[in-house]
């Protein structure tokens, strides 16, 4: 038996078959999960949708996490067709280009505002809509990271200080769902070569740093964050609430 026979998961962020959110999705699928997936844009559509039916998707809705019309049309859906969730997976970020280079004193108001509002927020806002959908469930959710948020990389910059404000979010819904049986975790993936990382700068120097100094001598797949997913929204992960789980093949313990 599969470890989420039976479990109904809604996934944010496949943009198309290279992101971690698809990774997640095959994975949850191989162990019996149900899947809905929710995309961003008329561009994806014809990306995500389908890989969506390839993979037997139930649903496939179209959500831009800054519009909360938007999100409540989503679970409005969900609860329509499942009448109930097991899981959510975010694995969304955004900055604007141009603040994902330079110095970070450049980072501006509206760009700082967006980065967050998309990157982090939008964490708080699908939790607060996918609660009361989890009710009696033990649902989980999940969101993913990267050590940017913990300590300073080149270029990373606005989006570093949101993922430092998302890894709070997770300690902070942790406590607030607690009570609800709902868990809250995040996975801090190493680099990994997804359309969120092309044409970043030094993305493949810093690629190379993990390969040389991490504890095992390597960069890690989509398909070992997919497993640790699949860990922590499992059963198997029913104490664990509240963490910030890296999957970077150990490269945050080195000092130098
Ligand atoms: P990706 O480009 O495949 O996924 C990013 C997703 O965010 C896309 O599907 C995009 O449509 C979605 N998105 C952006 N703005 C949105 C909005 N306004 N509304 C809804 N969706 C929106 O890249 P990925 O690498 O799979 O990124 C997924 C997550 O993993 C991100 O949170 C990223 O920060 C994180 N991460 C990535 C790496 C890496 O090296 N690629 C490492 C650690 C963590
Ligand atoms: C992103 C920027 C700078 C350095 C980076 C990254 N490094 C890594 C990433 C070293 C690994 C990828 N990453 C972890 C992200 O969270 C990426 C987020 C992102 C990427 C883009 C590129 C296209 C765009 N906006 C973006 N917003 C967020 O226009």
């Amino acid at each position: 038996m599969g470890l989420l026979e039976g479990k109904k998961a809604l996934i944010f962020g496949v943009a198309n078959d290279k992101s971690i959110a698809w990774a997640i999705a095959e994975a949850f699928r191989r162990e019996g999960a149900s899947l809905a997936f929710a995309y961003n844009g008329d561009t994806l559509a014809k990306r995500v949708i389908p890989l969506a039916e390839s993979i037997g998707a139930e649903m496939v809705l179209q959500c831009d996490v800054r519009s909360d019309e938007e999100i409540a049309s989503v679970f409005r859906d969900v609860k329509e067709r499942w009448g109930g969730l097991d899981i959510l997976v975010h694995s969304i970020a955004f900055a604007n280009k141009d603040e994902l280079k330079g110095s970070f004193l450049n980072t501006t108001r509206e760009g700082f505002a967006l980065a967050m509002d998309v990157s982090a927020y939008s964490l708080i806002a699908l939790a607060k809509e996918a609660t009361p959908l989890m009710e009696g469930r033990e649902g989980v959710i999940l969101t993913l990271s990267y050590y940017g948020g913990q300590k300073v990389f080149p270029n990373y910059n606005v989006m570093g200080v949101a993922k430092a404000a998302l890894e709070m979010s997770v300690r902070y819904l942790a406590e607030s769902l607690g009570g609800t049986g709902v868990r809250v975790n995040a996975i801090s993936a190493g680099p990994l070569k997804t359309l969120a990382a092309a044409g970043v700068g030094g993305f493949n120097q810093i690629a190379g740093v993990v390969a040389e100094k991490a504890p095992l001598r390597r960069n890690i797949t989509q398909e070992e964050v997919a497993d640790s997913a699949l860990y922590l929204c499992s059963n198997l992960a029913r104490g664990v609430t509240g963490e910030v789980h890296f999957v970077d093949s150990g490269y945050n313990i080195i000092g130098l």
